[in-house]
């Protein structure tokens, strides 16, 4: 068995858990990761392309760019890491699932109440009059406009239509973040997913769960920037790790 004898003490006292996830959770259901070697798009720095600046010089590119990647995330289905978090969310009596993904992969294995740090591909919003578009992957066809670029445009305004994703130096949803900081400060086990813990402030999070006393583990493949500040690091594949975890914490709570 890979776990300590700490963490499935501190599991089996645990009242409140709060599990942040990033990239690298979604990577065995084949949805490319961001900063791996074989990470999404080697052409493209997420940097480049996942901020307002590069969308309003190049819509089409960046509307492109997510039409792709809705298109290979509507192909892959949720793997047993999704799955044993969804699980997991009935054993203590708080569980909170903080996401950095845009996936959607845990909503469809069945977490509820998930955090979206970051959005969600699946929606878009026109920048103009903040009209929702659900028909993602429609093409402009603006009445009246005459406007039929190759661009997504909204089909009340003419505006663009971006995903419902936060660029860097855009701020995160205000009322998300401040509930998976409050979730981070109340947990008595934090667990950090998957993430190279590179972004900000997704990345404090756990920080602020070790400030606060509670025992934090980290389950990646490698090692992320805050592994030195985790009370115990797991090496290993969260689809792997995660479904064993899941029948540790069903055999210590019984
Ligand atoms: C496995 C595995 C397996 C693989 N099993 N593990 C302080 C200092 C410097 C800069 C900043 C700062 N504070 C804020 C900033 C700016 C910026 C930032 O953090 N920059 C850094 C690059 C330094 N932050 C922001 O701009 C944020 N907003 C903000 O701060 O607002 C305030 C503000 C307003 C105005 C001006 C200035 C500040 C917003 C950040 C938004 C991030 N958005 C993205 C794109 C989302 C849309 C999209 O998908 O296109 O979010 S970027 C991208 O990175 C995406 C991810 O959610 C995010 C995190 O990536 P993640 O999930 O960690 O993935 P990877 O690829 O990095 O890591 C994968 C991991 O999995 C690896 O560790 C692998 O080992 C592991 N792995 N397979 C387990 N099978
Ligand atoms: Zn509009």
């Amino acid at each position: 068995m890979m776990f300590s004898d700490r963490l499935l003490d501190r599991l089996s006292r645990a009242r409140r858990v709060a599990v942040l996830t990033g990239a690298g959770i979604s990577a065995e259901s084949g949805v490319p990761t961001f900063r791996d070697v074989e990470g999404l798009w080697q052409r493209f720095k997420p940097e480049e392309l996942a901020n307002v600046e590069a969308f309003l010089d190049n819509p089409e590119l960046v509307q492109g760019w997510y039409s792709h990647r809705r298109s290979l995330v509507s192909e892959t289905a949720p793997n047993p890491g999704h799955d044993a978090l969804a699980r997991m969310q009935d054993m203590f009596d708080s569980f909170t699932l903080i996401t950095q993904n845009v996936d959607n992969l845990h909503q469809r294995a069945g977490s509820r109440d998930v955090i979206e740090l970051h959005g969600n591909i699946m929606r878009s919003y026109c920048i103009d009059c903040g009209a929702d578009d659900v028909a993602n992957d429609d093409v402009a066809d603006v009445a009246g406009a005459g406007v039929d670029d190759g661009i997504r445009r909204c089909r009340s305004c003419g505006g663009l239509i971006r995903p419902d994703v936060v660029w860097f130096g855009e701020m995160l949803p205000q009322d998300a973040f401040a509930e998976a900081e409050s979730a981070a400060f109340a947990s008595d086990v934090f667990f950090s997913v998957g993430t190279s813990a590179a972004v900000y402030p997704a990345a404090a999070l756990p920080l602020t769960a070790v400030e606060n006393g509670a025992y934090t583990v980290e389950i990646n493949i490698e090692e992320s920037n805050i592994a030195m500040y985790m009370d115990e690091v797991i090496s290993g594949r969260a689809g792997e790790v995660l479904p064993q975890l899941l029948d540790s914490i069903e055999s210590v709570r019984g």
